[in-house]
């Protein structure tokens, strides 16, 4: 009981005797593919570490109730089981499972069944990777998530599955991205050391990826890059002979989980590696010796998803060097990679970090918008923009980036980050999927109502629209002087188009450090799969999967709601000790944990909250401001303008007001930072009791293990609390309605 089972624990259910019938044979077809071999051992060890009991493999039926796996094609078990029609609405990924009598599989290849008593269960797909989800979908089952609908019933449809349901994930990509460096240390990684290199090496420890690649299988997760964005002088030679060797072996181990790998790119290789003197995207010899190079790696890794970028931006060399635009440098490389299916996936994390020091009125926040809407149109069809969920950088709270929907022409991946960076370094709780549903539901307007985030970035919007004649509109590129072509309007692919986010696992044990910030990773492949999940659904499923086997009565009534609601609250919790309505920042510089101020209020990063005696804010309005809300579309341009229709949670992020301002809660700005300061520090030494009250119904370890973490948040929280109410009394000179100590 370390947690490193994380929610594939598949713990024996004490309450289950008997292994149910179906599950004693697994029928699957003999194959070489290799994913569907993976889905029939994932299904064979599940299995058997459920119900103690190691079920056959057959590729025929016998006599008996079985659960057959396979796709549309290679089974007659498994096809015959779904009419054309239901199997033409499974998607390239999706799957469908169904539970039937066997009495009702008359005809079936010519065998007589009529002997075989019970349910047969069927997981099929039209690629083994739709199996292959099918089959940890059916383990969650099992396993007691039961997709939190059937708990009561549970233990009878163990033996009668009533299933029948119908699956396909909603995001085409769902990418997982690694910043970690092969020294063995962790960009902004909080769960100890990296688990793929260490000492400028690979690992060795493949058990430990393959067990990696089972986690994120399990959750849907496709798509993986290996290093950090900062690609630094040794990572640089991942694409070299020195590496690619290693990097195919990775490539072998996630493939099987059907995984495929990408590789973070050092812009400046040409001249890095190649020896050029060059690495302007329109010099030939540059794009001779990508494309020469791009030969090299896939003749190592066939499959390989392709490249990540980071260009331009915090001190990364980039196509702004030779007067270049991004389309420019993203198209050059996307050449090179498409005689062998690569994509470029290129982040908007773009911006001149000195620009608004030397300069207040501009706006980080606005740099992304600035540098890429542009653009949009000029990109090849295998490169695929990814931006950031808000302008700044994965802050507590921020608005979305208007860049989402803004591009029409364009195809875009949405990132999000799970390493708590700036939401306490899973030292503190905070269960983050009810700030990405908020993402993935906001409405942007792009295209009238309805034109939502989770439907910009799964490219149903794009598809919707193609037809009409909104798409053959002009698109007015600006500053287009060095691009050496003209729009293109292309058809977006549906198939490029998706979410990634940045990984918050490490070598420690547990996987995540905290035990609790499993949820993140478990919650961020469940929504990428399916958007329209709630916060409330995914906490259900990961805690009682997690969790399940331990408490009193399974935990259905103590445990599991309690740590469910533990999870609900922790955002909230988080942001109301931590820098308030939506200014940002206040954290340390670099390391980004804990309070400081102004820390970064005179440094040159352009995160400023412009505090002073008379009130707090940054003026984004186009009237008086940097013009940053004018970047969105009507009616939510005009929402954020305007001081009396700003949200709360917004209001510092888009506007300078004074202390004194009253808020749509019909408090003052100053009053609701001592409130919710005061109330957030209570609120985590809450959090760090009602652990305590579990922890006769917890494994000991388990119980350790959060509850060092909680007690740090609880005295954190307080430090926080005292700095921030002290900083806002002395700067205000307005005290506490309340009178509480501040000082
Ligand atoms: C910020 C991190 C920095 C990353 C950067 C990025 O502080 O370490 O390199 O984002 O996304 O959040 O490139």
């Amino acid at each position: 009981e370390s947690g490193y089972d994380a929610w594939l624990h598949y713990r024996r259910d004490r309450h289950v005797k008997q292994m149910p019938a179906w599950c004693r044979v697994i029928v699957v077809h003999e194959t070489d593919d290799e994913v569907l071999q993976t889905a029939a051992s994932e299904l064979q060890q599940g299995l058997a570490s459920m119900f103690g009991q190691q079920p056959k493999i057959s590729t025929v039926p016998a006599h008996e109730p079985f659960v057959a796996l396979g796709t549309f094609q290679d089974h007659p078990c498994v096809a015959e089981r779904f009419s054309a029609e239901e199997q033409a609405e499974v998607s390239a990924e999706g799957y469908r499972i169904r539970g039937v009598e066997v009495s009702e599989l008359a005809g079936l290849t010519g065998q007589d069944h009529a002997d075989i008593k019970g349910r047969c269960v069927t997981v099929a797909g039209q690629t083994s990777k739709g199996v292959l989800y099918g089959v940890f979908h059916l383990l969650r089952y099992l396993q007691g998530g039961l997709d939190g609908k059937l708990k009561s019933t549970a233990k009878q449809s163990l033996h009668a599955p009533i299933l029948d349901l119908l699956s396909n994930p909603a995001n085409p990509i769902r990418m997982i991205n690694h910043w970690d460096n092969m020294d063995g240390s962790v960009e902004r990684g909080y769960a100890g050391a990296s688990i793929f290199y260490n000492n400028n090496a690979f690992t060795t420890n493949m058990e430990r990826l393959r067990d990696y690649a089972r986690l994120l299988a399990s959750v849907g997760i496709q798509a993986l890059s290996i290093n950090n964005v900062n690609v630094h002088q040794v990572e640089t030679e991942l694409i070299t002979d020195r590496f690619l060797p290693d990097v195919a072996k990775v490539a072998a181990i996630f493939r099987a989980y059907g995984i495929q790998i990408y590789l973070s790119i050092n812009y400046a290789s040409p001249i890095q590696l190649g020896g050029l003197t060059t690495a302007d995207p329109l010099d030939p010899d540059v794009a001779e010796w990508w494309q020469t190079k791009a030969r090299e790696i896939y003749a190592a890794v066939p499959d390989l998803g392709g490249f990540v970028v980071k260009a331009d931006s915090e001190n990364r060399p980039g196509p702004f060097s030779y007067g270049r635009h991004h389309a420019d440098g993203a198209n050059m490389l996307a050449d090179a990679l498409r005689p062998y299916g690569g994509r470029v996936i290129w982040r908007c994390f773009v911006y001149d970090c000195k620009q608004d020091w030397r300069d207040r009125k501009t706006d980080r926040a606005r740099a992304a918008f600035d540098h890429f809407k542009p653009l949009d149109g000029l990109f090849r069809d295998n490169v695929i923009l990814q931006i950031k969920n808000g302008p700044m950088d994965f802050q507590v709270r921020e608005p979305v980036s208007p860049l989402f929907g803004a591009l029409e022409a364009t195809q875009v991946l949405l990132e999000f980050q799970i390493a708590q960076e700036y939401t306490g370094q899973q030292k503190h709780l905070c269960y983050l999927v009810p700030q990405w549903k908020e993402v993935l539901d906001f409405d942007t307007y792009a295209q009238g109502k309805g034109s939502t985030i989770k439907r910009i970035v799964s490219g149903a919007l794009h598809n919707s629209s193609n037809s009409n004649s909104h798409r053959g509109k002009a698109i007015v590129h600006a500053n287009s002087g060095s691009l050496q072509e003209k729009p293109t309007h292309h058809i977006p692919k549906p198939t490029n188009f998706g979410i990634a986010a940045v990984s918050n696992i490490g070598a420690d044990t547990n996987w995540t450090g905290h035990l609790l910030a499993q949820s993140n990773l478990y919650g961020y492949g469940r929504l990428a799969w399916d958007p329209d999940l709630s916060a409330d659904e995914i906490a259900d499923e990961w805690v009682r999967l997690t969790f399940s086997g331990q408490g009193k009565d399974n935990g259905d009534t103590e445990l599991i709601p309690t740590i469910k609601q533990m999870l609900l609250d922790s955002w909230n919790i988080y942001e109301s000790y931590t820098a308030p309505l939506g200014v940002g920042w206040m954290v340390s510089p670099n390391h980004h944990y804990g309070p400081d101020v102004d820390g970064y209020e005179y440094s040159m990063w352009g995160t400023y909250h412009f505090a002073d005696c008379w009130g707090i804010g940054v003026d984004r309005t186009t009237a008086t401001g940097t013009g940053y809300a004018g970047h969105y579309f009507p009616p939510v341009a005009g929402i954020y303008e305007s001081i009396d229709s700003c949200p709360d949670e917004l209001l510092l992020f888009f506007h300078h007001v004074p202390y004194t301002h009253v808020l749509h809660s019909g408090q003052t700005v100053i009053q609701h930072i001592y409130d919710t300061h005061f109330e957030g520090a209570e609120r985590a030494a809450h959090l760090h009791a009602t652990w305590i009250s579990l922890r006769e119904q917890l494994h000991e370890t388990i119980y350790e293990q959060v509850l060092t973490r909680l007690e740090h948040q609880a005295e954190h929280a307080e430090e926080w609390r005292d700095r921030i109410n002290t900083y806002f009394y002395r700067k205000s000179g307005i005290p506490d309605e309340k009178n509480r100590p501040i000082y």
